[in-house]
């Protein structure tokens, strides 16, 4: 690959990510039923109906996954955090479970790599789900005392902690466009979870304040929104999906304060007195993490259900995901941050990458395209640097091919390419060329 580790300052971290549904299996160890297995379980939600009961077994393969995590020479492992292995019911705290993340966090400090803890990152407890989920402000008080029975055991070691990843995708990927769990499309309950999923954001960050935790932040994922035409009408709707998108969670996270153009269409449906919730919601962060992926082509639809939008085939190339392939956007995102929403918070890159087929020859993955996808996202965080963005890191999504959700096993988004038959794990090139960018 084009670059390497002294194209950055020093001390810029480099990292990649993973999340416990989409890797551990979830069958082992105690953990209790989510809303995940029951989304997955109910047929035309998930491709074939997979889950992750088994997912790429890292539950019992966890030492060997951080070993190949370690000779890459990444500094950071981001991974995140069932509530249902640590709370079967969302109430009864499984021994085994926190016993599990005990292990993992050392086993990543026995290896020199920093532990960067993510709580949630979306297999909600199925009982929880049935008492209404993120739809219920009760949730809040649920996920803060996950927070304390998971980090009174871990929070003494991991290097940097987050609540939520992906507010965007637990609020509206789930209960507008019914993508996810737990298939909803009800913009009522879509507002609903857009303010309470920030409300228990606040409470667990005050949770993890309260047990002298450091390093803590936010993960909040962006897509760029481009018009497909010049009309008023398309200008609007491609400012409403940015409003939404890119603009609620994270100016209610860092600012305390919702988009107004979001606002005009949301507040009938928001809960009451949500504006005394935004100073807990808004609790200073140490970092800020942003995911990002792609852009998408807007056009004004004034048929479609609220808020008119429908996203139309853009012309740039694709990855496996059909997801234009679109490194601007992530540069843009970084300033937009730093100028209107963070200052001088520092920012990571908390997720970055693509799917592709990857099919395995010869005893190898070729992975090319990936490679050039990374260096192209990689210019965009040397620019941001260049103009003063105070980005500190980049981590990759993913370590390994897993559970890619609705869509199952089939896109492949690792470092390291996973036969899901035998769980053999083969490094592709992109993990080889990492390996040498990041000692060089
Ligand atoms: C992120 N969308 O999710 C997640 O953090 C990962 O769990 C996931 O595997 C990865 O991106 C790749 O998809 C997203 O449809 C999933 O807009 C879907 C969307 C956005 C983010």
């Amino acid at each position: 690959m084009k670059h390497s580790r002294p194209d950055f300052p020093r001390g810029f971290l480099f990292g990649t990510a993973t999340s416990a549904y989409q890797i551990e299996g979830h069958a082992y160890g105690g953990a209790g039923r989510t809303h995940w297995d029951d989304f997955a379980a109910t047929p035309g939600n998930v491709v074939r109906a997979e889950d992750g009961a088994r997912a790429c077994d890292h539950y019992h393969r966890y030492e060997d996954d951080l070993d190949l995590v370690a000779a890459a020479g990444f500094d950071v492992y981001r991974f995140s955090t069932s509530w249902a292995r640590v709370m079967p019911d969302g109430e009864t705290v499984n021994p085994e479970g926190l016993d599990f993340y005990d292990r993992l966090v050392d086993a990543m400090l026995d290896r020199g790599l920093k532990p960067a803890a993510t709580l949630y990152h979306w297999e909600l407890p199925s009982t929880l789900a049935d008492a209404g989920g993120w739809r219920n402000r009760a949730i809040a008080d649920h996920f803060a005392r996950f927070t304390e029975v998971l980090m009174s055991r871990i929070g003494d070691r991991v290097w940097s902690a987050a609540p939520i990843n992906e507010p965007w995708c637990v609020a509206w990927l789930s209960h507008f466009l019914g993508h996810h769990a737990p298939g909803l499309r009800d913009i009522r309950a879509t507002a609903r979870a857009m303010h309470h999923v920030l409300l228990a954001h606040g409470r667990s960050i005050e949770v993890m304040r309260g047990l002298g935790m450091k390093n803590l932040g936010g993960v909040f994922n962006f897509e760029w929104s481009t018009p497909a035409d010049d009309s008023e009408a398309t200008k609007a709707a491609a400012e409403r999906y940015d409003a939404i998108y890119n603009r609620w969670f994270l100016g209610g996270a860092a600012k305390g304060e919702y988009s107004a153009l979001a606002l005009e269409g949301l507040e009938p449906h928001m809960p009451t007195r949500w504006q005394d919730d935004m100073t807990l919601i808004s609790q200073p962060l140490d970092w800020v993490g942003l995911n990002y992926y792609t852009r998408k082509v807007i056009a004004h639809d004034p048929d479609s259900p609220w808020p008119h939008v429908a996203e139309v085939e853009g012309p740039l190339p694709k990855t496996f995901m059909g997801w234009e392939i679109f490194p601007q956007g992530l540069g843009n995102f970084l300033r937009r941050a730093a100028a209107e929403y963070t200052g001088d918070t520092t920012l990571y890159v908390t997720e970055n990458g693509m799917a592709a087929p990857d099919p395995l020859v010869d005893g190898g993955v070729q992975d090319d395209d990936r490679i050039a996808f990374i260096d192209d996202h990689l210019d965009q965080v040397q620019e941001a640097i260049d103009d003063g963005v105070p980005v500190q890191g980049y981590f990759l999504w993913s370590l390994m091919d897993n559970y890619e959700w609705a869509l199952g096993y089939e896109k492949r988004f690792g470092l390291v390419h996973v036969d899901f038959d035998t769980l053999a794990r083969t490094p592709k090139a992109s993990y080889h060329a990492l390996a040498k960018a990041l000692k060089d």
